[in-house]
């Protein structure tokens, strides 16, 4: 028997020695020490031993599986320590090779324009207000003043949902539903999308963007009207910007104008970018309209208040010298990482 147990060591510790995988570590511990290994098998040969034998041997035995467990953690150790040298040599990592460049969002020219807009007037005391972009004709065209035979109203400029249900021309019906909450005074500015029926052109799409603003208070002036915008455009174009109110009409204004900036490429001698006028349009504006005022429950008597819109894309098309309107919407990377 003790010669059986030497043959076993003497195997096993010869298996370790030529063991080249972890894989084949376990098959050795399987073999040798495990439930049908060879050490187990002799343990259940003791009873061909002699009673007064068995004890030296099962020593003999535990003495052989702590050695053959002993050899088994060194190769264990060893095969890891192979495995680990291996993958330090081919997976080298050069710290000098150049970074991935991670890809960072961008914000679109209009969203741009919007946030520089609305960071003004809030700067003013103005608060940003929102509203349906489905709308009621009633809000869309009757309270803003805007008459049944209005050609605004015709199919060739709005699109109709049905014949009270319109998707809105312009921002205002915002500003209307907020005057006929009757929380006065008013410093709002309303943002949104528009829509009106046209070919899409360099400078026409049947969607766009316009802001909007409103104040109602008792005594508010032309001269506030002109102070605020003129304000606005130094802001927005730079602080030598000067402006022109030129007289115009709106149904929802009167008096009404539309204004013009001087030219910020050529501080308004005269260029390309202005066709030599020295002066570019901006937006229009007025006196809100007393009609307009009594629709929304508001007495002109005691409240006077102006209005102004300004087309988003319009804005973002001049500050970034973009000449066709289209690019906007193309959602074109190469064209939208440039901002
Ligand atoms: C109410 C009363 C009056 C809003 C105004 C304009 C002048 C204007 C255009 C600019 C370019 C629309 O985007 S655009 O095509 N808008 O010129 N808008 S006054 O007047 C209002 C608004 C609401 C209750």
């Amino acid at each position: 028997m003790e010669e059986k147990l030497q043959a076993i060591k003497q195997e096993a510790l010869e298996q370790l020695k030529m063991a080249d995988s972890l894989e084949r570590l376990n098959e050795i511990r399987v073999n040798f020490l495990g439930k049908k290994g060879q050490l187990t098998a002799l343990l259940k040969s003791m009873k061909d031993v002699a009673p007064q034998d068995r004890p030296a041997f099962g020593q003999m035995v535990n003495n052989t599986r702590a050695r053959i467990e002993e050899v088994l953690d060194e190769t264990k150790k060893r095969l890891e320590k192979a495995a680990l040298d291996e993958r330090l040599k081919t997976e080298v990592l050069d710290v000098t090779l150049p970074a991935r460049k991670s890809l960072m969002g961008h914000r679109h020219p209009n969203t741009i324009a919007r946030e520089e807009v609305e960071r003004i007037f809030i700067g003013m005391g103005y608060e940003v207000v929102e509203g349906p972009e489905v709308e009621y004709d009633l809000y869309n065209f009757e309270k803003l003043n805007i008459p049944a035979n209005h050609p605004a109203k015709d199919e060739q400029d709005t699109f109709y949902i049905n014949k009270e249900i319109v998707l809105r021309t312009q921002t205002s019906p915002v500003q209307a539903r907020i005057m006929e909450q009757g929380k006065l005074p008013i410093r709002v500015i309303a943002p949104g999308r528009v829509f009106r029926s046209d070919e899409v052109d360099a400078t026409h799409s049947p969607s766009f963007h316009q802001i909007e603003g409103l104040v109602v208070d008792k005594n508010i002036t032309f001269a506030d009207l002109k102070g605020t915008l003129e304000q606005f455009a130094r802001e927005l174009f730079g602080e030598n910007t000067r402006t022109k109110f030129r007289p115009h009409h709106f149904p929802f204004t009167e008096p009404s104008a539309e204004v013009d900036v001087s030219c910020f490429k050529c501080g308004g001698k005269g260029c390309r970018f202005c066709k030599g006028s020295g002066w570019i349009e901006i937006l229009g504006c007025g006196m809100v309209h007393p009609h307009v005022f009594e629709m929304c429950g508001i007495d002109p008597k005691e409240y006077t208040g102006f209005a102004f819109g300004v087309g988003l894309e319009r804005i973002a098309l001049l500050k970034y010298e973009i000449d066709d309107m289209r690019l906007l919407y193309e959602n074109d990377v190469r064209f939208l990482k440039q901002f």
